[in-house]
């Protein structure tokens, strides 16, 4: 089966999370991703977290498979000379080094641009090129605090919360995959490559709109009614951290389920569509509140939503989160357990669509790792295990027209 992304060359020089997310994602498309990395250490992911000695440790393995790996000293005069040959046959560069360090090493986006005009150079940053904090080297939480993740997080009265979702780093690695599947068509329409740049803090912020719109409600009548601080709480002049409560207009909340004395993971999620109030009322055996003026429409229901979340959990009480989902779902009413990691990795749907899938690996053994959430009706993305260090060096430099002598003597200069 050919791939969209076949004949597509990437050079891969990212690291960490924000970038490899965004080449794997490329790769398992159909592009020839060529993972460029410093001799002898590599991605610092791959010693990150190891669960077995001397194997690459699984943050490396699940966000760089599909991929080639060529060591490449790009600071050393031979290093640089290879990776010139390679951008000249390249259609892409993606990069997420800390600010500067690409123009330190002199390849400049005017100089790339030179090389091969052709050529998409995509970058991710912290923050924004011209922004006051542009300088800044960022990681995953510095830029949920960036970006209005943090303050909107977690409970009023604890402190900001950073989310397990990786909103700085795998989030910002899809928009720039966006972004640069965008320039690829535009070049096909101007036959010109052009920068592309996605910013952590933008990227949040993005996945952070509706805050900004409850901002700007806030700032206008003063309360946001779907918070949990309303009616009976105060409203400062900013949003304030809602807990669980629902982001739209549908008041929701997570909710116990039996056994959740002992088991911290014993909950559901529930919400109350204002349409679904005769259904949830059936469910719950509830039929008198269906008419009674206190709990017909959604703003009675507000000032007393806590009072009727409470009723729910005495319901919930004696069914598993599962059995009380599949008891609701039969009502219409959106809601799902609470899911660990290890229910999610043992689930024999994800398992079917590919989304969880296990892969070989020639020094792990098999690895578990989430494959693409983008389903195609005419191409299934195979995930292949990602390249030990260096893997493909030979390969490549071959392929760009080096001898075994050239190969020996990059080597020799440690160059590769
Ligand atoms: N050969 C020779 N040198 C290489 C090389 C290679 N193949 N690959 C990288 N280098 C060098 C770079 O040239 C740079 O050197 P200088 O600083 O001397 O110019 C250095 O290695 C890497 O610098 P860095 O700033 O990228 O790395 P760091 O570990 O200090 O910082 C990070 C890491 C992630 C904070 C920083 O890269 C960053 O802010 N990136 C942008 C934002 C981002 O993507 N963050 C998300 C990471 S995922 O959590």
């Amino acid at each position: 089966m050919t791939k969209p992304l076949e004949g597509i060359k990437i050079i891969d020089f990212t690291h960490v999370q924000a970038g490899p997310a965004c080449t794997q994602l490329l790769a398992w498309f159909g592009a020839d991703v060529i993972k460029v990395e410093r001799p002898g250490s590599g991605d610092v992911t791959r010693n990150q977290l190891r669960d077995i000695p001397d194997a690459d440790a699984l943050y490396f393995t699940m966000l760089n498979s599909n991929k080639k790996s060529l060591t490449l000293d790009t600071k050393k005069p031979e290093g640089k000379e290879v990776l010139e040959k390679l951008i000249r046959e390249s259609d892409v560069l993606v990069e997420n080094f800390g600010p500067g360090a690409l123009d330190r090493m002199g390849f400049s986006w005017e100089r790339l641009n030179e090389l091969n005009p052709k050529m998409i150079v995509a970058s991710v940053k912290g923050f924004s090129d011209g922004h006051h904090y542009d300088d800044l080297k960022v990681y995953e939480n510095v830029a949920q605090c960036a970006g209005g993740a943090a303050s909107t997080t977690g409970f009023w009265d604890g402190p900001p919360t950073i989310s397990a979702a990786a909103l700085g780093d795998s989030n910002t690695g899809m928009h720039l995959a966006i972004g640069i599947l965008t320039a690829l068509l535009g070049r096909d329409k101007t036959g010109k490559g052009q920068k592309v740049a996605v910013s952590m803090q933008d990227s949040v912020l993005n996945l952070c709109r509706v805050k900004l719109r409850d901002q700007q409600r806030l700032e206008r009548v003063g309360y946001l009614e779907e918070y949990p601080q309303y009616p009976h709480g105060e409203f400062s002049d900013v949003v304030p951290r809602g807990g669980n409560a629902g982001g739209g207009g549908q008041p929701g909340w997570v909710l116990k389920c039996k056994g959740w004395e002992t088991d911290p993971n014993a909950y559901i999620y529930f919400t109350i569509q204002g349409h679904a109030w005769e259904p949830i009322c059936k469910a719950l055996g509830k039929p008198e509140w269906i008419d009674d003026p206190a709990y017909k429409t959604a703003e009675a229901r507000q000032p007393h939503i806590f009072e009727i979340f409470g009723t729910i959990e005495a319901w919930l009480a004696d069914k598993t989160k599962f059995e009380a989902v599949d008891i609701l779902r039969k009502f219409d009413i959106p809601c799902a357990p609470v899911l660990t990691m290890k229910e999610l990795a043992n689930d024999p749907s994800l398992r079917a669509s590919g989304t969880i899938v296990e892969v070989p690996h020639k020094k792990r053994g098999s690895y578990l790792t989430v494959g693409s959430p983008i389903k195609f009706s005419d191409m299934k993305p195979e995930v292949t295990a990602s390249p030990l260090l260096g893997e493909h060096t030979d390969e490549v430099l071959t392929s760009l027209g080096y001898s075994k002598q050239d190969i020996f003597n990059l080597r020799e200069v440690k160059a590769i």
